[in-house]
């Protein structure tokens, strides 16, 4: 679908990120006066696509040196797209998400939680509304993969933004649930047991039959802490690292169940570690409650 180029008047202020290994670059910038994050990500080129890049392609010679030659290779330019993401008008948070920083670990007890980590989320967190939007068939309708509608144990599974969905290597999709009062891994207790194993089952029979990968090639679990509290799931191909999933913050989803199912309470009782970006408000409340 084509779109008009909003670009052509993005104004960069400056570059919040960027790897030469994952070959993306974040940029904080202006969008028609409002504030704007842009993700620029070069994808992986694809082996169904080989037999064109080699006879549709101009090629221009860097170097020969005996056996050895480099080259400057032009793709046809629908070979050559760069995956965009826009995020506008954009807060101060997703400029803090974005922006490469130095993390720390923080240690939260049950009570922690209680006392420092859900008074600050329940001011402070990103909008979920591009959840309810997609609960309510309201955008991205068209990219759903499997749906439960069970308003107790259902949810919607599709594929996150981060994955372009050409090739099945780094799948990425997340399953969010019909219930809206679960916002993370902390609210679960063992009466959410059903909801989680209907996840985990339904979901994985859906990418068998969509995308032919076995569970055993699955990586399911969920983050804590998250960026958005509306629970959900994430399902990635395993061995496949995607961006932003530190060891730390992933919790499998067969442990979470198994750790219900032995201790009701589990989740509320548990200390939990995650790592903080130094210029999260949240770590500014474990510093000021002496939990750091
Ligand atoms: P998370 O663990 O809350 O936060 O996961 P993280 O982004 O720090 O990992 C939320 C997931 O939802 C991420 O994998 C996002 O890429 C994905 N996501 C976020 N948004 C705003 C959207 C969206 O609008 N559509 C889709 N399909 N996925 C999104």
């Amino acid at each position: 679908e084509e779109s008009e180029n909003i670009l052509s008047g993005f104004k960069t202020s400056s570059v919040l990120s960027d790897s030469a290994r994952e070959k993306n670059i974040f940029i904080h910038g202006k969008l028609a006066d409002q504030e704007a994050v842009v993700i620029l990500e070069k994808t992986p080129i694809r082996e169904e696509t080989l037999a064109e890049i080699f006879s549709g392609s101009r090629l221009k010679l860097d170097l020969r040196n005996d056996i050895y030659s480099t080259y400057r290779l032009q793709a046809p330019p629908h070979l050559n797209e760069i995956k965009t993401t826009v995020v506008c008008p954009a807060t101060e948070k997703h400029i803090k998400k974005y922006k490469r920083q130095e993390s720390f670990l923080v240690e939260e007890t049950g009570t922690d939680y209680r006392s420092i980590t859900l008074p600050y989320i329940q001011k402070q967190s990103f909008s979920v509304q591009w959840v309810h939007n997609i609960l309510e068939k309201k955008a991205e309708a068209e990219r759903v993969v499997y749906e439960d509608p069970d308003p107790e144990v259902g949810f919607v599974l599709l594929p996150d933004f981060k994955w372009d969905q050409k090739q099945v290597h780094d799948l990425y999709l997340i399953a969010i649930v019909h219930q809206r009062n679960i916002r993370s891994l902390r609210d679960l207790t063992s009466d959410h047991i059903p909801l989680l194993q209907n996840i985990f089952q339904k979901g994985k029979e859906a990418i068998l039959q969509r995308y032919e990968l076995p569970a055993s090639k699955l990586r399911v679990y969920l983050h804590y802490q998250p960026s958005y509290y509306h629970l959900h799931v994430h399902f990635t191909t395993l061995g496949y690292d995607a961006p932003g999933c530190g060891v730390e913050r992933a919790h499998l989803l067969a442990d979470v169940i198994q750790n219900l199912q032995s201790d009701p309470q589990y989740y509320e009782k548990r200390t939990l570690y995650f790592p903080l970006r130094a210029d999260d408000g949240l770590l500014g409340k474990f510093k000021e409650a002496g939990r750091l």
